[in-house]
C-alpha cells in the first residue's frame, strides 16, 4: 500500500488504513515493534507530524503502546465483550483466561430507594451487598457491585466468593437459573477508588454496566460494573432493521 497524494482523503487516514494492516493482518504480533517515526516518514513521504498524530491516535484507541526509548509496539487486542447473560467466570473460562474473584466488600442491609426500585421490592428489603474485584489471569479487569435480595439466598453470607461463581452458587445453592437481564452501558471515568484496585492512571475510561438480571420474570440482581476501557469492546450482532408494518 501507498499513499496516494492526490487522494482527497487525509494523508493521516491513509496511514492509519496501512498501520492498521500491519498490526491486524500481515505478520505482526503482540508487543512486536512497528517501524519508527522516522521509518514511517521516509517510506511513505510523509512528515513527522503527521506519522506521529496517526500514531497518537491508535496510540489512544489502545491498539499501540509506546516504550520510551524504546519504541511503539502493538497492544494486546481488546476482549469483545457479547452482549448475553454470561457470568464473568464463564465468559472468561471460554476464552482461555483463568478468571478471579476478590471480596472487597460483603454485607447485608436494606435496600435504599433506588436498589428497592431497580429491584421492585419495597424500600427497606433486606438485600446482600456484593463488591467483587474480577481478574482475569490475576489481571484486574473490572470492579462489579451487585445487590441480591435475601430472599432468593437466605444465607448467601456464608458462601466465599473468593474464585468462585456468583452465578453458579445462585443455580447451585438456591436453584435459581437467571433467564432474562437487562443491561445499559455508557462510557465514564473510573473513580479514585476503583482506579487504584484496577491499576489504571486517575482519570482513566471505563464501560459503566447496569444489569439487571431476572429469574421468572423477578429480579434477582441489580448490578453496577465498571469494566477497563483499555481493555474491554462490545460486540453485537446486528439484526436487519425491520420494515415497518403495513
Ligand atoms: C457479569 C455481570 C455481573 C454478574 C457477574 C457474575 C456484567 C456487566 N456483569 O460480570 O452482573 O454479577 O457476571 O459472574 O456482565 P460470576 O458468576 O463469575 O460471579
Amino acid at each position: 500500500m501507498a499513499i496516494d497524494p492526490a487522494s482527497p482523503i487525509p494523508k493521516y487516514s491513509q496511514l492509519r488504513e496501512i498501520l492498521l494492516d500491519l498490526i491486524e493482518g500481515s505478520g505482526l504480533v503482540v508487543d512486536d515493534a512497528i517501524p519508527s517515526e522516522r521509518e514511517l516518514g521516509t517510506e511513505y513521504g510523509l512528515s513527522r507530524m503527521t506519522v506521529r498524530q496517526t500514531i497518537d491516535q491508535l496510540v489512544a484507541e489502545g491498539k499501540l503502546y509506546r516504550v520510551p526509548g524504546k519504541g511503539t509496539f502493538v497492544a494486546r487486542p481488546k476482549i469483545a465483550m457479547a452482549l448475553a447473560l454470561a457470568s464473568f467466570t464463564h465468559d472468561m473460562r471460554q476464552r482461555g483466561f483463568t478468571p478471579g474473584s476478590r471480596d472487597i466488600l460483603r454485607r447485608i442491609e436494606p435496600a435504599g430507594g433506588h436498589a428497592a426500585r431497580m429491584l421492585d421490592l419495597p424500600p427497606g428489603t433486606r438485600v446482600h451487598h456484593i463488591q467483587r474485584l474480577r481478574t482475569a489471569d490475576d489481571e484486574p479487569m473490572a470492579v462489579e457491585r451487585s445487590t441480591i435480595p435475601l430472599s432468593f439466598a437466605p444465607d448467601l453470607d456464608t458462601h466465599s466468593l473468593a474464585g468462585r461463581s456468583l452465578y453458579q452458587l445462585l443455580e447451585e445453592e438456591y436453584g435459581v437459573l437467571l433467564d432474562s437481564g437487562e443491561q445499559t452501558i455508557e462510557a465514564a471515568i473510573c473513580d479514585p477508588t476503583d482506579a487504584k484496585l484496577l491499576r489504571l492512571p486517575p482519570g482513566s475510561p471505563v464501560l459503566l454496566m447496569q444489569r439487571r438480571s431476572f429469574s421468572n420474570g423477578r429480579c434477582v440482581e441489580v448490578a453496577t460494573s465498571s469494566y477497563r476501557g483499555d481493555r474491554y469492546q462490545l460486540q453485537t450482532a446486528l439484526d436487519p432493521r425491520r420494515r415497518a408494518a403495513g
